[in-house]
C-alpha cells in the first residue's frame, strides 16, 4: 500500500550534473590535471566531501583537510554561479506533472538528495511548495548508500519505509531505498540500475505503474 513518493534531486527533477561537472572540473584543471566525463559518472548522488576525495585520487593529489575544505567551497562557489541562473524551465520533463499527480492522489512527495544546495535549487525551479517534507545533505550524517536520508523522509511523513516509493538516478541511491526497505524506481538506462523499475524520466511514469510496484 502505497502512501509517499521521494524523490532524488539532482539526475531525477533536474540535471544538475553538468553543473557538477563543471565547477568539478574548474577545479580539477586548476590543480593541474583533468578527469573524463565516464569518471563524473561516479560523483553522481555522492556528497561533497567525498566527490573531492575521489576526484584528488584521480589527480593523484594530496591536500591536508584544511586545504580539501578550502577547495570544497571554492568548487561549490563556482557551482551556486550557474545554480544562482537556474530557471522552472530546467525541471527534467515529466517530474512537476508526476509530482502533481502524485499529491491530487493523496500520495505524500519528500525530496531525498544528498545535496547541501537542494532549498535553493527548489526556489529557484519554483517547486518548493511541492513537497511535504525535504531531507537533505544539511539534514542527514551518513551519504548514501547509507538509508538515512530515506529513513529520515518516512519519519518527516510518518509512513512505513515499506509505503515509500523512491525515484533514483544514482546506483548508490538505488541501493540505499533497498537498504530501507523501500520500493525503487530507476531513472536512467536499464541494465545499470538494479531497481524494481527503471524508465528514462518521469515524463515516462504514472499512477498505474506505481500501485503495480
Ligand atoms: P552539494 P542528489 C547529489 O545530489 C549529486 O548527485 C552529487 O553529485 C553531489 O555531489 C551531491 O548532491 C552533493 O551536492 O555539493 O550541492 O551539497 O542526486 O542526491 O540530489
Ligand atoms: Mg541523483
Amino acid at each position: 500500500n502505497i502512501k509517499a513518493c521521494i524523490f532524488d534531486l539532482d539526475g531525477v527533477i533536474v540535471d544538475t550534473a553538468v553543473y557538477h561537472y563543471k565547477a568539478w572540473k574548474r577545479l580539477a584543471n586548476s590543480l593541474g590535471f583533468d578527469f573524463t566525463e565516464h569518471q563524473n559518472e561516479q560523483l553522481k548522488g555522492v556528497s561533497r566531501v567525498r566527490s573531492l576525495e575521489l576526484i584528488l585520487g584521480w589527480g593523484g593529489v594530496t591536500k591536508t583537510p584544511a586545504e580539501q575544505e578550502v577547495l570544497a567551497t571554492q568548487k561549490n562557489t563556482w557551482y551556486m554561479e550557474m545554480v544562482n541562473q537556474m530557471k522552472p524551465d530546467e525541471i527534467l520533463p515529466g517530474a512537476k506533472e508526476f509530482i502533481l499527480i502524485c499529491r491530487a492522489a493523496g500520495i505524500k512527495t519528500a525530496l531525498g538528495s544528498a545535496s547541501k544546495n537542494s532549498m535553493t535549487i527548489l526556489d529557484k525551479i519554483g517547486i518548493t511548495n511541492l513537497f511535504d517534507a525535504v531531507i537533505d545533505g544539511n539534514k542527514v550524517s551518513k551519504a548514501k548508500p547509507d538509508p538515512e536520508v530515506f529513513l529520515q523522509g518516512a519519519k518527516e511523513l510518518s509512513v512505513e519505509p515499506e509505503e515509500c516509493v523512491v525515484f533514483e538516478d544514482a546506483i548508490a541511491g538505488v541501493e540505499a531505498a533497498k537498504a530501507g526497505h523501500m520500493k525503487v524506481v530507476g531513472i536512467g538506462q536499464p541494465g545499470v540500475l538494479d531497481a524494481d523499475l527503471v524508465i528514462s524520466g518521469l515524463d515516462k511514469m504514472t499512477l498505474d505503474k506505481l500501485f503495480k510496484l
